[in-house]
C-alpha cells in the first residue's frame, strides 16, 4: 500500500506526533507490516509498527486481538512485579481513536499497531549459538511467565493450528481435489507424509491421553519473532502473538529448533545444505530449559525433541498442501515456492530423524539434572 493509504489508516490510531516516514517490513509470511516513524513536537522521533491482519488466515481478528491484549497485559504485570521496565520487554498495543485496539477500514481490512521496539534486532538466522541460546531463553521465559495464565480462556485463533491429525485430513482432501492440477508430479512427496502419519500425530495423541498438558503457547516461535538488544545481544521480547493459544510446550520448542537450528533457509533449494546444527540445537535447548525448569514436567523436557520432528513434518506438509491448493495461504515470490519450502523441510526432517537419538539423550540428561537439583534442594 502506498504512503497516503497508510497515513489514512494511521490517523485512526492514537500515535504521538505526526507521521514522517513509512517503510514496509517484509519478513513475515502472513500479515502486511509497516514501520512508521513519527516526529514529536520536541523534535524526537517515535517508531511504531502498523499491521494489516491477514483475515484469510485469521477469520476472527477480534479474537486475535482479545488474546493479544490479555497476554500482553499479563506479561506487563509480571515484568513490573519482578521490578523490570516492561517498555522493551513486552509488546504494547496502541489504542485506536475509538478506544479499541483494532481498526476496520472501509474495505474491511483490519489494522492494529504496536510500539516499535527500538535498538533491537530480529534475526532470520542466529549468527552464533549464543544468539540462539538467547532466543531459547526468551521463548522459555515467555512460557514461564504465562504458566499461571488460564490457557483455556484464550480463543483458538486458528482452530486446530498444530492439530496434525486435522492437518492430515486437510492434506488428504487437497490431494483428492487437486485444485491446481499439481498432484501428478508429487507421488514421492505425498508418500513421505503418509509414511510418517503415526509419528506426526503423536503429540496430539499424547495430549488427548493426558500425557502432555495444555499450556499457553506462542505457536510461531521462529527466531525472527524474538527481539534481541542490538548492543548487548540479550533477548528482550517475543513478538507476533497472533497464534498465542492453548497448546503443547513441545510445539514452541520444536518450531523454534526447526527454524533456528537449520543450517539453511526455510526455502533453500540446494538440499545438500539443509541439516540440523547440533551446536545450535544444544544452545537453544540450554536457554529454553534454563527458563522452564519447574514450569514444565520432567516428561515434557524429555519429549522436547519430538516437538522438532513433529513441527518440521507438519510445516513441510502445510507447505505441500498449499502448493497443491495453488498457493492460497503462504505468501510466495515464485511459482514453485511452496514446493521448494516443502522439500527443504522434508530434508530437514530426515536429518532430525537421523539425529533423533542424540537429541533425546541431550534432553534426557537435562531432565535428569533437574531431578538431582530438586532432590538436593529438598534436603
Ligand atoms: C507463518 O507469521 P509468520 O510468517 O511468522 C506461519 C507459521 C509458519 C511460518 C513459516 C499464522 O509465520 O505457522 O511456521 O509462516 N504462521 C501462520 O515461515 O500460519
Ligand atoms: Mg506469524
Amino acid at each position: 500500500m502506498n504512503r497516503n493509504a497508510i497515513a489514512d489508516v494511521a490517523a485512526h490510531f492514537r500515535f504521538a506526533g505526526s507521521l514522517e516516514d513509512v517503510r514496509e517490513l517484509t519478513s513475515g509470511l502472513i500479515n502486511n507490516s509497516y514501520r512508521l516513524t513519527n516526529r514529536l513536537p520536541d523534535g524526537s522521533a517515535r517508531d511504531y509498527v502498523l499491521q494489516q491482519i491477514n483475515t484469510y488466515v485469521f477469520k476472527k481478528p477480534e479474537q486475535v486481538m482479545s488474546n493479544v491484549e490479555r497476554v500482553t497485559d499479563h506479561l506487563r504485570r509480571k515484568l513490573t512485579a519482578a521490578g523490570e521496565d516492561p517498555a522493551r520487554r513486552a509488546l504494547r498495543l496502541i489504542e485506536t481513536v475509538d478506544g479499541g485496539t483494532m481498526y476496520r477500514d472501509d474495505a474491511d481490512r483490519c489494522w492494529r499497531a504496536y510500539d516499535f521496539i527500538c535498538d533491537a534486532v530480529a534475526y532470520d538466522r542466529a549468527g552464533t549459538p549464543e544468539h540462539f541460546r538467547e532466543a531459547g531463553a526468551a521463548f522459555g521465559e515467555f512460557q514461564r511467565m504465562l504458566f499461571d495464565f488460564p490457557a483455556g480462556e484464550l480463543y483458538e485463533t486458528i482452530p486446530g493450528f498444530h492439530n496434525t491429525r486435522q492437518r492430515f485430513e486437510t492434506f488428504r482432501q487437497a490431494v483428492a481435489i487437486d485444485r491446481a492440477g499439481r498432484v501428478k508430479d508429487l507421488a514421492r512427496e505425498i508418500s513421505f507424509f503418509l509414511n510418517r502419519e503415526e509419528m506426526l500425530c503423536s503429540i496430539v495423541k499424547k495430549i488427548e491421553q493426558g500425557e502432555l498438558p495444555l499450556r499457553v503457547t506462542h505457536n510461531d516461535t521462529k527466531m525472527n519473532n524474538v527481539m534481541l538488544d542490538a548492543q548487548t545481544g540479550k533477548a528482550l521480547c517475543v513478538i507476533d502473538l497472533d497464534t498465542v493459544m492453548p497448546g503443547s510446550a513441545l510445539y514452541d520448542y520444536g518450531d523454534a529448533v526447526r527454524f533456528g537450528a537449520s543450517t539453511a533457509a526455510e526455502d533453500e533449494e540446494d538440499l545438500r545444505k539443509v541439516s540440523l546444527d547440533m551446536a545450535y540445537f544444544r544452545a537453544f535447548t540450554d536457554g529454553f530449559v534454563s527458563q522452564v525448569r519447574g514450569a514444565l514436567t520432567e516428561e515434557e523436557i524429555r519429549l522436547l525433541p519430538l516437538g522438532v520432528e513433529v513441527l518440521t513434518g507438519e510445516l513441510a506438509m502445510r507447505f505441500l498442501t498449499d502448493y497443491i491448493d495453488g498457493d492460497l495461504y503462504f505468501k510466495t515470490s515464485r511459482p514453485d515456492h511452496n514446493l521448494i519450502r516443502a522439500r527443504a523441510q522434508m530434508r530437514l526432517l530426515e536429518d532430525v530423524e537421523e539425529k533423533y537419538d542424540a537429541l533425546c539423550a541431550y534432553t534426557a540428561a537435562l531432565a535428569d539434572a533437574k531431578i538431582q537439583i530438586l532432590t538436593k534442594s529438598g534436603f
